[in-house]
């Protein structure tokens, strides 16, 4: 009965269409005009030399630079193992089907600008299309007017540590229109139309992304944060309340949900959380988040019912904070990500744990996964039949296509055996 957040795609699809189309037509003269008026600047050129890729992460702070570098170094070891390796059945002597596992060529990741500037969403992105073997890969962020018309220097230091040579300073919907029509700068450097297009983006970029659906390949609409926390009385309330404060600060619709055996732990938590808000930089954002309908608490009966009021739920962040917290995770099955134990926390997953923090949203956990090596790879059947092997299974072919009215099927299986037959009318 949560609520969740909604956003109202369709009811700017109509208005993103036409700068979709003028993109199509006009190429960079229209981005630029766009990133004037959407964004208050209008830089020279678009695609951002690679000196100033090498000078933002020369002038990024250290100590960032260092975690950014651990971040993408643990998300790389869980991304290799991820990588599919071709399988080959054999169906009958003579007669195999391959499955053959073959990257996307070229992906555009967006990566938003604006109030969420996250390097830590470029690895994220990034990480998954490499290690799925995709050659080309271009950032776009939107041009920020205090840089001078360029993508913020973290978003550009980013790419430049994942070795993503290629980035454009556009943003919105006409970002997603260029990745996917391409175009030439104006000192005509070219970007080359994309085969697909991921990344978070605000609710413009998300209706671009459904206008050239289909044109182009998209990941899941990423949709307001959540985390459910499942706790039992062993659960300490400063770590529970400091978890869920911690989603609640990306956004005032953000969702933080405890469910409990505990009445004594809910009411601890509710008190760490009104001392522990006080005290946080972003205090007014997450209070909303927070006092919203979509957050609160649910008491159950016991864990066994936590399990289905979480898999109900459907979290893209599930917390397991309970007596043998890996155990009760092995029966949850719908959860973009789940957590076990104390010393897991969402914001560890959000950057440093080698898991992806692309995860699904409102519900959809139910039938979707969150980022991954997958996404950036397509499965290709080989089919090698041998004489033998064809000739026989002929029969049942000819039999199928003819059930189906379709004889012309069955006519090109036998015409390889000369019982090729007219069909008279
Ligand atoms: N929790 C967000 C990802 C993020 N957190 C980025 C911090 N930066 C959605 O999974
Ligand atoms: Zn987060």
């Amino acid at each position: 009965m949560l609520p969740r957040a909604e956003m109202n795609v369709d009811a700017v699809v109509e208005r993103v269409r036409p700068i979709v189309d003028d993109v199509r037509d006009r190429g960079v003269e229209a981005v630029l005009e766009y990133g004037e008026r959407f964004d208050g600047v209008r830089s020279e050129s678009v695609r951002v030399p690679f000196a100033a890729l090498r000078e933002a992460l020369d002038a990024t702070d250290p100590q960032v630079r260092a975690a950014l570098e651990t971040s993408i170094e643990r998300a790389r070891a869980v991304h290799a193992d991820q990588r599919r390796t071709d399988t080959t059945t054999q169906v009958v002597p003579g007669g195999t089907v391959t499955e053959r596992w073959v990257p996307v060529a070229r992906v555009g990741l967006y990566a938003p600008g604006g109030l969420a500037v996250y390097p830590s969403s470029v690895v994220m992105n990034v990480v998954p299309a490499q290690a799925a073997g995709v050659d080309g890969l271009v950032v776009c962020s939107p041009p920020q007017r205090e840089f001078g018309g360029r993508p913020h220097p973290l978003i550009l230091a980013a790419a430049a540590l994942l070795g993503v040579d290629e980035v454009w300073g556009v943003g919105g919907a006409q970002a997603v229109a260029l990745l996917a029509h391409g175009g030439v700068d104006t000192d005509g450097a070219e970007l080359e139309p994309v085969d697909m297009v991921t990344g978070p983006g605000n609710v413009y970029v998300t209706a671009a992304k459904r206008v050239l659906r289909g044109r182009i390949g998209i990941d899941s609409e990423a949709g307001t944060t959540e985390i459910a926390v499942l706790a039992d009385h062993t659960a300490d309330p400063v770590h529970v309340a400091a978890d869920l404060i911690s989603q609640a600060e990306h956004d005032p619709s953000a969702a933080s949900v405890l469910v409990t055996t505990s009445v004594e732990l809910a009411d601890a938590v509710d008190a760490e959380l009104a001392t522990q808000v006080a005290s946080t930089k972003h205090d007014e954002r997450i209070r909303t988040a927070l006092a919203g309908q979509q957050s609160g608490t649910i008491l159950v009966a016991d864990l066994d019912a936590g399990i289905r009021v979480v898999d109900a739920y459907a979290a893209e962040h599930l917390e397991i904070q309970t007596q043998d917290a890996a155990g009760v995770a092995a029966r949850v099955r719908n959860a973009g990500a789940i957590f076990v134990g104390p010393h897991s926390p969402v914001s560890l997953g959000d950057y440093c744990a080698g898991s992806n923090h692309v995860l699904p949203t409102a519900g959809c956990a139910r039938h979707s996964s969150g980022l991954s090596v997958q996404t950036f790879l397509r499965g290709i059947h080989v089919v090698d039949y041998s004489a033998d092997a064809l000739r026989d299974v002929a029969d049942q072919v000819v039999a199928l296509a003819e059930a189906e009215d379709l004889p012309a099927h069955g006519q090109a299986v036998a015409a390889r055996f000369g019982t090729r037959k007219e069909w008279s009318r």
